[in-house]
């Protein structure tokens, strides 16, 4: 409370200075408060977030400086703004969609750095030259770990290599995946969508929905608008839904590549003001180059960027999303040759009992310098069926909770095949709860899921 006031004080100051100084420059911004977090920390390397708040007169436009205090610090790359770094002086400049900050309206940025000596943090915040008087690397007091997935996070964005919520902080989510919602749509109710939810307690529900074998080719109608009614069930138990454009056979993305334009455009459009929706836009792409891929990429990002800007896309890569590992290659062709676009994220797939220690060694690599989501993965071999293989399965559950990567297992459903969470028949009834429905593979799974997320609220 003493905190509140105290700041609610310096508000008033900062407000009535205001009037008194340039009662006249209305586009001039005449107080802020920074809040500076680092959010990650390696050697020689920082992740930072800057959250800059506007106590000032409405502004459109603007620019945030800062003085890195020791030498050897040095911006790598921002986000949320453009960056650019003159001697110890950096400075960020308000982009389309945060330029605009009315009074008490904050702008996320951040941005990663590196540093040789000292790591300190910066001083000398000013906002189109005026002084921030808030306080410096002040953080607000945490909410409680409440709400939903989607209510303490919010709007996901990509920050430097992880997934970062509305606080600019990384998180993981973990969740589960539909199986094809051609065969398996019976799965998908109220009832197992409340148990995904609430005895799951499963952030994201990706929603595979196939472009051949029977789906979206037939009849892209009816399965963008069974894909829009997926989402809504999933945003409304608060959890995260990742539309899944399930390229599979054949493995060539650009094979779909005008349905994929016409099937983003619309749910997209659909769905710009959720704060839920993940796009990832070809599954496993498979006997074809990375170069067809990131040409692939490069045409539909547009399309969906047109429509929804905010939103987090994941991009499949080469050997069935196993970053060219399964092709003989690795990520050095996607860490040499990136998707020229913004806010995506790169898709690595695996299944436990087929796919270990080069694969594991390979994400262990790439984590470090690309964004990766495993938006599918198997506890089984890669045909999706056979035994669990627990131990294969908790050293790349280990490894992604350590990385901080989030992931949906495969699958979500009744199927006849160790992949699946419950026993044949499940999706008949209305039990989706009881421990008697889960095979091994979904014991494992729900135990993973279900434990709590404490995803950071500052
Ligand atoms: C499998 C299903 C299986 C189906 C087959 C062909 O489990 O029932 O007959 O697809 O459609 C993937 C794919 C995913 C596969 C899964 C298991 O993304 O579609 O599902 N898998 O083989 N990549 C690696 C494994």
């Amino acid at each position: 409370m003493k905190r509140l006031l105290a700041l609610l004080a310096t508000c008033a100051t900062v407000l009535g200075l205001t009037a008194l100084v340039s009662p006249q420059t209305a586009q001039a911004a005449t107080g802020c408060r920074v809040d500076y977090t680092i959010t990650n920390q390696w050697q020689g390397g920082f992740q930072a977030g800057v959250k800059v708040t506007n106590l000032g007169s409405a502004i459109s436009g603007w620019s945030l400086k800062f003085t890195l205090p020791d030498a050897g610090q040095k911006l790598v790359q921002g986000w949320n703004a453009t960056w650019s770094q003159s001697g110890s002086t950096v400075t960020a400049a308000g982009v389309d969609w945060n330029r605009n900050l009315a009074t008490g309206a904050s702008a996320d940025l951040g941005f990663t750095g590196s540093f040789t000596g000292a790591n300190p943090k910066p001083t000398a915040f000013t906002l189109n030259g005026v002084a921030c008087t808030g306080s410096v690397g002040e953080e607000p007091p945490p909410v409680p770990g409440t709400g939903t997935p989607v209510d303490i996070n919010g709007q996901l964005r990509v920050c430097g290599v992880h997934l970062c919520n509305q606080y600019n902080r990384p998180i993981q989510l973990r969740g589960m995946s539909t199986h094809g919602i051609q065969w398996f749509s019976k799965c998908y109710n109220n009832a197992s969508l409340d148990a995904l939810a609430k005895d799951w307690k499963s952030d994201l529900f990706r929603i595979a929905m196939y472009v051949q074998e029977g789906g979206y080719e037939t009849d892209p109608a009816g399965f963008t608008s069974r894909v829009n009614s997926l989402v809504d069930m999933a945003e409304a138990r608060g959890m995260y839904a990742m539309i899944d454009f399930h390229t599979l056979t054949p493995g060539d993305p650009n094979y779909n590549l005008d349905r994929a334009k016409t099937f983003f455009s619309s749910v997209a459009t659909r769905n710009a003001a959720k704060k839920n929706v993940i796009y990832e836009i070809a599954n496993e792409p498979n006997g074809v180059s990375w170069a067809a891929i990131k040409n692939y990429a490069e045409q539909v990002i547009p399309v969906i960027r047109a429509a929804d800007p905010d939103a987090v896309i994941i991009v499949g890569t080469r050997g069935w999303s196993s970053l060219g590992v399964s092709d003989g290659s690795n990520e050095t062709e996607v860490i040499n040759n990136p998707v020229n676009a913004t806010n995506i994220m790169y898709a690595f797939h695996f299944y436990a009992a087929s796919h270990q220690d080069t694969y594991r060694a390979a994400v262990s690599r790439a984590a470090t310098k690309l964004p990766l989501f495993v938006t599918e993965f198997g506890t089984v071999t890669y045909t999706g069926g056979g035994a669990v293989d627990q131990a294969s399965s908790k050293a790349w559950l280990d490894l992604l909770d350590q990385l901080k990567i989030g992931y949906a297992n495969w699958t979500y459903s009744d199927a006849n095949e160790g992949s699946a969470a419950f026993k044949p028949g499940t999706c008949n009834g209305t039990d989706y709860s009881s421990s008697g429905v889960l095979t091994e593979s979904g014991a494992l799974m729900k135990s993973r899921i279900s434990t709590p997320d404490s995803f950071p609220t500052s």
